[in-house]
């Protein structure tokens, strides 16, 4: 039998987290795992074993990574290569908490020794984002396994105290209200791009195909206020490329009448942050950069992640709902949206938006502070699982 090496082999008085994480497509999944598994290490004394399937796309998150390697330690997280032939494992090797990242199904042999274990471990589905009624009535149940005598807990993040609640570093608050016009010019010489010009609107862009985005382009070279586009690199870089008729390089510079563009390489999740916190309006997606536009409490624009039959629809109206609560007039955000989203005139809706731009910007703090809160995610799961473990919180 193969015996994985854990955090345990040393004499180790820590909680064990496993957590498993497949990469689907993006690097949402990876964002939002090794988002927790640092704040479950450095904020709740955790020893954490993060399994990834894919320590390529990993290392494209994160340059610390070393994709070869089977076993290394990242930021004192153990970060291991999930194979396709999971080794055995001793249930004594079991951690205390199994996190099943967005149902990716944890291997079958260590399913078993999970059963064997003995004390049972806490072993946890956390699901997708999203702001629908029914995410609160799901919120910590447990369903018995067919072939387990383990109970698995769904946790679901979310934007009401009912939830999970959302990913939030300790102190990333104070940080964010702290980063000044200083600290921002700084940021913009980092990356090689000039402060914006007083009259200039700076905007970012991450997104996923969208058929918006040519007609948004052509507007915005076309009209009379100055727009500085910080693109992304990925598929943003490219199809904004495509719209130039040559490749926008990464710290290249582009100009098309009122819009100058700028590429940038991909930035570290830090990095990201900090231009999220730069930028007048942030085209954001998917589900992690959603929810760091949203801590960085300027006007965000949400290309939500497509699904088969319009299923995604019903999550972007839900969100809408609890956002736009008590403002659900607010200065063509729903608009904005919905046309970002493939369903409106994004010309109108975003003079609309942008022409109200401060009061989205406000709106934007009091929504921050109302997601304040919920508690941050990892400390609520540190919360269930002591409750469920019957251990003291620290
Ligand atoms: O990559 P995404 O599209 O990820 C996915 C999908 O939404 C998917 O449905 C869902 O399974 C999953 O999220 C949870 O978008 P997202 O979620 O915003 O993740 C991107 C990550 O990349 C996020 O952690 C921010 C990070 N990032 C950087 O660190 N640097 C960068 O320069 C950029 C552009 C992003």
């Amino acid at each position: 039998m193969v015996v994985v090496n854990t955090p345990s082999d040393s004499p180790d008085d820590r909680m064990r987290w496993d957590i498993f994480c497949k990469v689907i497509d993006n690097l949402g999944d990876i964002g939002v795992c090794w988002r927790l598994a640092r704040q479950l290490a450095s904020e709740h004394s955790a020893a954490v074993r993060l399994w990834v399937d894919n320590l390529d796309r990993f290392s494209n998150l994160c340059s610390a990574v070393t994709p070869q390697s089977t076993t290394q330690h990242v930021d004192s997280i153990e970060v291991c290569r999930w194979p396709a032939l999971f080794p055995d494992i001793e249930p004594a090797d079991i951690a205390d908490v199994v996190i099943e990242a967005f149902g990716c199904d944890i291997p079958a042999n260590y399913l078993t020794a999970m059963n064997q274990r003995q004390v049972a471990p806490i072993w946890i589905n956390l699901e997708y984002l999203s702001a629908e009624d029914w995410v609160e009535e799901c919120h910590g149940l447990a369903s018995p396994q067919s072939h387990s005598p383990l109970k698995k807990y769904f946790y679901f993040p979310g934007f009401t105290p009912q939830t999970g609640g959302l990913l939030r570093e300790k102190g990333l608050l104070e940080e964010r209200a702290a980063f000044d016009e200083v600290a921002r010019k700084e940021f913009w010489k980092t990356l090689g791009i000039p402060a914006p010009a007083t009259e200039e609107l700076r905007v970012s862009l991450f997104c996923y195909e969208n058929s918006a985005l040519r007609g948004l382009l052509n507007d915005w070279a076309a009209g009379c206020e100055p727009i500085g586009l910080v693109v992304t690199s990925g598929l943003a870089a490219r199809r904004v490329s495509d719209w130039i008729g040559e490749p926008l390089s990464e710290r290249g510079i582009v100009r098309r009448g009122s819009l100058t563009m700028y590429g940038i390489p991909f930035l570290s999740q830090w990095q990201y942050d900090r231009l999220l916190w730069s930028c007048d309006v942030n085209f954001v997606r998917g589900e992690d950069s959603f929810v760091r536009a949203q801590w960085a409490q300027r006007p965000f624009v949400w290309q939500i992640y497509p699904q088969a039959e319009q299923a995604h629809l019903a999550k972007l109206d839900a969100f809408l709902s609890r956002y736009l609560n008590s403002f659900p007039d607010l200065c063509g955000v729903r608009d904005c949206f919905y046309s970002w989203n493939g369903f409106g005139k994004m010309a109108e809706s975003w003079r609309k938006f942008t022409e109200n731009r401060q009061l989205v910007e406000q709106h934007g703090k009091v929504w921050a502070r109302q997601l304040d809160q919920t508690g941050d995610l990892a400390n609520n799961l540190d919360r269930f699982v002591r409750g469920n473990l019957g251990i003291p919180l620290l």
